[in-house]
């Protein structure tokens, strides 16, 4: 029974995906949502309150509660961990942990005392900013300065000087907090931060999701001096070199084999940031396929055959985990903008897939939302600015079906236009995600892209990606033909595109541009 885990500590919850590669099952897919289960976090959407919109800040030791709380979860729902031979997976990018002690000298994790109590005296920072943060204006203009610009920047690591990326986050806090950094010793992203506590050490970024935190030189597969001294000094000394996606980075410790029952010697392959292991998750990591992923933020990515930047300098190029690289473009108003507009409107998901395939058209008669109910990434809309145009009853907010279909148009229009530079074919496109079952996202997103939009089976392609990697680090085999055996697209609820909706959403395209040239060049946002 070979048995392998992917784990994803994502914005919102920490979920874990088994499979056996024996039998070609799933055998356990588990989740832990933080503002349920953790409520003593007091982050219902996985991040805490804070007067300032810009800044997005989760407590780390939150995910370390729900490390446990999901292997216990798994324990208790009858699964040996015993057979598990590898674990990977995942983490929302760009968050960062900081460390007064590297966890290669703290020494083995003590069974008398729960993770989270032995973490908690070695944070030198208490909160972690994550990727929905855009406080660093300031300190993004600074670093591209210090080293030629936003060109030089994003030609070493493949995206400008980047708001919510950990280079910016963390000169900002050095700049603002420097008792604290003077404490730090040691700097993780989540997707180290949380393997580093499985195998009781320190581990290392990985070259996927290290190229988010604008220090990688993409070329070297190494960090940057430059960029490292424009950041914050002495900060190579608090990162580990980074590795490849693929290496071994160590074995379970023995508080978890003797706590959940792992087999000694379990071995831990490098965890990626959620996006590169969704990549492997969707079996795409070759060029020519485009993935959609509806999360809290909505991501567009592919493969890329060879590396080129985005124009507009919103989009990202980061580590393909099978080597080679991808393309990314991230909007955070995700799921939080669907869930503000079922909210307002009392709707159920069903009633906002009917109100999108049921009682609208293409167009929407007219109607249209910008929908930026929280800071927006792409484009970089700073201040929460919903705007409503069209007839009079939906201005007023008195239109729900309208509402529903603006919310989901306005982001598929705005993944179409921001997509652009990436450059590859998207007859196809992949789409994963907790919204990626809801038949109105899928027909707006066809009509759209003018693509066949194909669902997976499995929802939680991220963790599945760690799953697939860990298999293939520890057992040898293959992660695309295990990828077909486990997660093969849903054919039965792909949607073709309607022809007929090509014009309506070019015009509609030009219109949604025009708005947010408007938006863009107000000072204020
Ligand atoms: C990608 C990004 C988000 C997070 C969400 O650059 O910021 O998609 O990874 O977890």
């Amino acid at each position: 029974m070979p048995q392998y885990l992917g784990l994803d500590s994502s914005t919102q919850s920490l979920s874990a995906l088994l499979i056996d590669t024996d039998t070609g099952k799933v055998v356990a897919d588990r989740s832990v949502n933080f503002g349920e289960r953790l409520p003593q976090y007091k982050s219902p959407k996985g991040f805490l309150a804070n007067d300032d919109t810009a800044i997005k800040h989760s407590d780390p030791l939150m995910w370390v509660e729900a490390l446990e709380l999901v292997l216990q979860d798994l324990r208790g729902a009858g699964i040996d961990l015993g057979n598990i031979r590898g674990i990977s997976g995942a983490g929302q990018q760009h968050g960062s942990v900081y460390l007064s002690k590297s966890l290669d000298d703290v020494g083995a994790w003590s069974l008398s005392a729960p993770l989270c109590e032995q973490v908690k005296p070695l944070l030198s920072r208490a909160t972690s900013p994550i990727w929905m943060d855009s406080s660093t204006s300031a300190e993004c203009a600074e670093i591209a300065r210090a080293v030629g610009g936003d060109e030089c920047v994003a030609t070493i690591t493949g995206s400008r000087a980047t708001l919510r990326f950990t280079g910016p986050q963390i000169r900002r806090f050095y700049k603002t907090c420097p008792a604290e950094w003077q404490r730090t010793a040691e700097i993780h992203l989540v997707s180290s931060f949380i393997p580093s506590l499985l195998v009781g050490k320190s581990v290392s970024i990985d070259l996927g999701d290290g190229a988010g935190m604008n220090l990688l030189d993409l070329a070297k597969s190494d960090w940057n001096d430059a960029l490292l001294d424009a950041t914050a000094p002495g900060l190579r000394q608090k990162l580990k070199r980074p590795v490849a996606s693929t290496t071994v980075v160590g074995e379970i410790a023995g508080y978890f084999v003797k706590k959940y029952g792992f087999a000694p010697g379990t071995k831990v392959i490098a965890f990626t940031g959620d996006n590169p292991s969704s990549l492997i998750g969707m079996g795409a990591s070759k060029p020519g396929t485009a993935v959609i992923s509806l999360g809290t933020s909505d991501t567009v990515f592919t493969a890329m055959a060879s590396k080129r930047t985005d124009p507009r300098g919103y989009g990202s190029v980061f580590g393909n985990p099978a080597g080679g690289f991808m393309s990314l473009a991230c909007f955070s108003n995700g799921s939080l903008a669907r869930e503000e507009i079922t909210r307002r409107f009392g709707l159920s998901w069903d009633d906002f897939a009917s109100s999108i395939v049921d009682k609208t058209k293409p167009g929407n008669d007219g109607n249209m939302l910008l929908p930026y109910f929280v800071p927006e990434i792409t484009p970089r809309v700073l201040k929460a600015s919903p705007r409503w145009f069209g007839s009079e009853a939906f201005v007023a907010g008195k239109d729900s079906a309208a509402a529903a279909r603006a919310v989901v148009e306005a982001q598929a229009l705005s993944m179409r236009l921001h997509s652009d530079w990436i450059g590859e074919a998207m007859t196809t496109v992949l789409v994963t995600g907790g919204a990626s079952k809801n038949r109105g996202l899928l027909r707006v997103l066809a009509d759209v892209f003018q693509a066949t939009i194909m669902p997976l089976s499995v929802s939680n392609s991220s963790a599945l990606g760690g799953a697939l990697r860990a298999a293939q680090g520890v057992g040898g085999s293959a992660w695309q033909n295990l990828y077909a055996q486990f997660s093969p697209p849903d054919r039965d609820l792909a949607v073709e595109p309607n022809p007929n909706a090509r014009p309506i959403y070019q015009q509609l395209g030009a219109t949604f541009e025009k708005h947010i040239q408007e938006v863009l060049s107000e000072a204020s946002i």
